[in-house]
């Protein structure tokens, strides 16, 4: 039996691998070109994950498994998916090959293909790498219009019996984010993270994607992602010592020259398989329950794995491929230039990109409320927006990537997945991070050339979808604030929002000494 993994599936109990037989099966895991390349993705992300798959299969074959590994630069190695599981299963005469569900409805289209390509049987297996199966997802969203992500969570909560006490909540309260809203003091240094110094196999493989794909958005230089199951492990270990504690706390804020601060930087080894979802919380929970970490943090936590990405994962799989097809409001701008660059005055933006573009990482708030926000109000077309956060982050795979941008941020579903765009002027940024401070531009200013651009654009995104979203009750206080605006006001915010965003170039600005 030839049993095929794939990238993100590097785990020893995925479902393709539960009942494997030493003597008669082999492992294929493959490197192909166009999963790199399907979008430019970051080269810290390929280069993680080749590495994960690299020690992976090492791991197989020390257990005594006959892996077969294709390797990008083998010779013959033609490309694709397809393509090498053809040619694998030409060189094996398997009687059959089984395959874990892809994490992408791209993948599972393909691997549907498989069955009626290859001329033998495609076992495609349920994927147990998730606490909640897909199934019982679609049978709880039923086809409802809108879901929403707290009762999901509490009936997770139930099941798992993770932070209860029978059928309560720990603590009486299902929720503790009112708790979870601090801005860092001032001069505040945030815990060191252990970095995993590239070993031998990653620096082939650091090699390896520099110079195949030089063209890439990123750097390869601070690369330090946890790449097996072990240093996995204890990177858990002391995000659960050192940072678990104070994660709620400081959960929502942002700091110039600290783009970790108290998060995890688990979710690449998750979703890749090395570390599962339970694990983790129990994890979580069980310093929790030993006293280490208050009840805000470990819930705050646990909702996040338990409640965000099982449901984004549910919700992503229930509604494909409709789902990445909407466009609610209608937003239609090219994504400018400085989300590949980090060349703007918006001191924000400048640092979000620059953390991005050097780590493949930017941490919830960074991704929602300036990169996320600023797409937001400005309109641009979900598309090119969910192909650049699919392309910047490690961690980046359709089922989480799509819902959370075309979702959350965009609210280009309508409203399926969140009951209102997290639309926010430039109060909030200030509020939450010491970005505003050095800007060229003035947070307090509301109009004119030197006001910050997200103090508009947020009254205009409200004036140009007030069809759309003026009667959703949760907007009823902006749009009342709106509404008391004088004509005056009103043309004015208009007139900034159309002086910057006819400045917003989507290609970069031509070599110096070609300008006019
Ligand atoms: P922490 O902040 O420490 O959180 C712990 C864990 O909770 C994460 O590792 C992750 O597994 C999970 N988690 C938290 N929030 C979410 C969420 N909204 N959806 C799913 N899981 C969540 N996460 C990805 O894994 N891949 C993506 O491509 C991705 N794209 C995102 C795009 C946008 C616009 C937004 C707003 C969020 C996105 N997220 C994505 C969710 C979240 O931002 C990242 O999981 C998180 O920043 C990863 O860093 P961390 O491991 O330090 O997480
Ligand atoms: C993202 C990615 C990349 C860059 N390369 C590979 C690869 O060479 N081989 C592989 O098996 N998977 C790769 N992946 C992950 C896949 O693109 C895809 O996201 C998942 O397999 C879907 O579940
Ligand atoms: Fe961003 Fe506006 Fe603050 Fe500048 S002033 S950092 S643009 S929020």
């Amino acid at each position: 039996m030839l049993r095929f993994v794939l990238g993100d599936q590097l785990h020893r109990r995925v479902s393709s691998l539960t009942d494997l037989d030493p003597d008669r099966d082999v492992v294929l895991i493959v490197e192909v070109e166009a999963e790199a390349t399907y979008v430019r993705h970051h080269k810290q992300k390929i280069a993680f994950l080749f590495s994960a798959m690299r020690h992976f299969a090492a791991e197989l074959a020390a257990e005594g498994i006959a892996v077969d590994y294709v390797r990008l630069d083998d010779a013959g190695n033609t490309g694709s998916f397809t393509g090498e599981l053809e040619r694998a299963v030409a060189r094996h005469r398997p009687d059959r090959v089984v395959v874990t569900e892809p994490g992408e409805w791209r993948v599972l289209a393909m691997m549907r293909g498989w069955r009626d390509d290859l001329p033998i049987p495609v076992e495609i297996r349920d994927d147990n790498r998730f606490l909640c199966p897909r199934a019982e997802f679609a049978a709880w969203a039923g086809d409802r219009r809108s879901l929403r992500m707290e009762t999901f969570y509490q009936g997770m909560r139930r099941r798992t019996g993770l932070l209860m006490e029978g059928p309560e909540p720990v603590g009486g309260q299902w929720n503790f984010d009112a708790d979870n809203r601090r801005r860092l003091p001032k001069g505040h240094v945030p815990p060191r993270r252990p970095g995993f110094a590239p070993d031998a196999i990653t620096r082939e493989v650091i090699d390896l994607v520099a110079a195949r794909f030089p063209e890439h958005f990123g750097d390869l230089d601070g690369f330090a992602w946890p790449v097996t199951r072990s240093d996995a492990l204890q990177a858990l270990k002391h995000f659960v010592a050192e940072c678990l504690p104070t994660f709620g706390d400081y959960q929502d804020a942002m700091q110039a020259g600290a783009p970790f601060l108290y998060h995890a930087l688990l979710a690449p080894a998750l979703n890749a398989g090395l570390l599962t979802p339970e694990e983790v919380c129990r994890a979580a929970e069980r310093a929790f329950r030993a006293g280490d970490v208050p009840l805000n943090c470990a819930e705050g936590f646990i909702r996040q794995i338990l409640g965000w990405r099982e449901y984004v994962r549910g919700l992503y799989w229930a509604r494909m491929p409709d789902y990445a097809r909407t466009n609610a409001l209608a937003a239609t701008r090219d994504l400018p230039w400085f989300y590949w660059s980090g060349d703007t005055p918006m001191n924000c933006l400048a640092q979000v990109v620059r953390d991005t573009r050097a780590n493949a990482y930017a941490h919830h708030i960074q991704r929602l409320m300036v990169t996320g926000n600023f797409a937001l109000i400005a309109g641009i077309a979900p598309a090119q927006v969910e192909e650049w956060y699919l392309i910047v982050f490690a961690d980046a795979f359709e089922w989480v990537e799509l819902p959370n941008v075309h979702g959350m941020v965009l609210w280009a579903d309508g409203g399926v997945m969140g009951s209102k765009p997290y639309a926010a002027s430039g109060a909030y940024i200030d509020r939450m991070s010491d970005y505003c401070g050095p800007c060229a531009y003035d947070v307090k200013r509301k109009a004119g050339p030197r006001a910050c651009p997200f103090n508009y654009l947020y009254w205009h995104f409200l004036m140009e979808n007030a069809e759309r979203l003026a009667g959703n009750p949760r907007l009823a206080m902006p749009y009342r604030t709106l509404a008391k605006m004088g004509d005056r006001r009103r043309a004015e915010i208009a007139a900034d929002s159309a002086r910057f965003l006819s400045g917003l170039a989507a290609e970069p600005p031509p070599p110096e000494g070609q300008l006019e």
